[in-house]
């Protein structure tokens, strides 16, 4: 039996309304008539005025019932190779182990893309922002644990902040812990496989707001590039006509650099890869060896991509959701790729996707980029001019990408 109750589209809270900016707290024996005699002073006589506790983050589970999971898993299994959706990965066990990966010395994409978002969130809020009315909401795709949105929530000021994401053991504490520091700003978390999502459900934090994507991580890489592609177009539905996207987007770079991100010395890519076989052990009744697998990670020049494997040491048979299913010596069971865009093919993707590159921001090292997309078909896009700027961190910008 599969341990996660059949999904009901609870919705964890009912639905409220936008709430009202903070207002001020009065203190018990303070007037409010007349100025106090000791306005301005500094703490106030009677003690600091306390801010409103925020409240509660809204959190809605649309996360694929037990038989979606089962029949995604059966399709990856008969794909030659054998490779599974990445988003299973991310259990509780597994979204912890990628925020290790995140501090490994190797894997330097998060640091490196949490540093530039902090350093040009300002001039990010305005440029995605700009012209846009009444004021918009935020929505991030693939949110984990919130950690990157916050310089730019302080930015932008969204009249509300969406995040979804596939692991409901990571959301809820996040979008509680995110409402705690940003009390202004009503936060709403949607578990939900976000490339399998039609539209966002209808909700009252998102009525008559226009909406600005963020997908930040570069988890457009772990989609092949049809599927990068179709998501691509499935947020230009999801965000609306006249919507922007921010994206976060790693690039190529010395392959012994990449290969050593995906496989650090201290093992943690491979642990995160080799939970997998413990989840479908779990619920899918698998009865994987871990240890007849060896994890591996290799660049792939010719499709500019990592991909990472767990390979079977020797020929085996295994049973997974009630069927027998044998491996080759040798033979990989894909868990992930990781594709890696230039400024250039990330481009055309999204052009080729309804969206139009409008800017371009990068690290110091131009190791990573925050591409800036509006939808193509829509006025705000043609406001972006014709050629796309791009900008390092270092504050003399780059004009004029190809
Ligand atoms: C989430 N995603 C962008 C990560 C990446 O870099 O492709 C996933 C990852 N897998 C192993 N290390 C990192």
């Amino acid at each position: 039996m599969l341990p996660r109750p059949p999904a009901d589209r609870t919705v964890a809270e009912p639905g409220r309304p936008p709430k009202p900016a903070l207002e001020p707290t009065e203190l018990p024996g303070s007037g409010t008539a007349a100025p106090k005699a000791n306005a301005g002073a500094y703490p106030p006589p009677g003690g600091v005025a306390a801010v409103p506790a925020p409240q509660p983050a809204e959190l809605l589970d649309l996360h694929p019932a037990p038989a979606d999971l089962e029949r995604l898993v059966l399709d990856g299994m008969a794909r030659q190779p054998r490779q599974l959706p990445a988003w299973l990965l991310y259990d509780a066990e597994g979204s912890r182990l990628f925020e290790a990966i995140g501090q490994q010395p190797e894997y330097s994409l998060t640091r490196q893309e949490t540093a530039l978002l902090r350093e040009r969130a300002p001039e990010l809020a305005r440029s995605l922002a700009e012209g846009i009315t009444p004021t918009p909401v935020l929505v991030e795709f693939g949110a984990g644990n919130l950690s990157k949105v916050g310089p730019l929530l302080e930015a932008l000021q969204p009249a509300a902040y969406v995040a979804l994401d596939i692991s409901l053991d990571q959301l809820g504490p996040s979008c509680r812990a995110l409402q705690e520091r940003h009390p202004a700003v009503p936060v709403l978390g949607i578990c939900c496989d976000y490339a399998d999502l039609d539209q966002l459900p209808p909700h009252p934090l998102l009525e008559g707001r226009p909406r600005l994507g963020f997908y930040p991580g570069s988890s457009l890489g772990n989609f092949d590039p049809p599927q990068a592609r179709a998501l691509l177009s499935r947020f230009a539905r999801l965000l609306g006509p006249g919507s922007r996207l921010l994206i976060g987007i790693d690039q190529p770079k010395a392959p012994e650099r990449l290969e050593a991100a995906y496989n650090d010395a201290a093992g943690v890519s491979a642990a995160f890869a080799f939970n997998l076989l413990r989840r479908l052990n779990r619920e899918l009744a698998g009865d994987f060896d871990p240890a007849a697998f060896t994890y591996r990670a290799r660049w792939e020049a010719a499709t500019s991509r990592i991909a990472m494997a767990l390979v079977s040491c020797h020929s085996q048979t295994v049973t997974l959701a009630g069927r027998r299913w044998s491996f080759t010596a040798g033979e990989p069971l894909i868990t992930e790729y990781s594709a890696k865009y230039t400024p250039e093919s990330f481009q055309a993707l999204a052009t080729a996707s309804g969206w139009r590159a409008i800017r371009r921001w990068c690290d110091g090292a131009d190791d990573l980029s925050l591409h800036l997309l509006a939808q193509a078909d829509s006025e705000t896009s043609r406001a972006g001019g014709e050629t796309p700027t791009q900008h390092h961190a270092d504050p003399t910008p780059m004009r004029n990408a190809p």
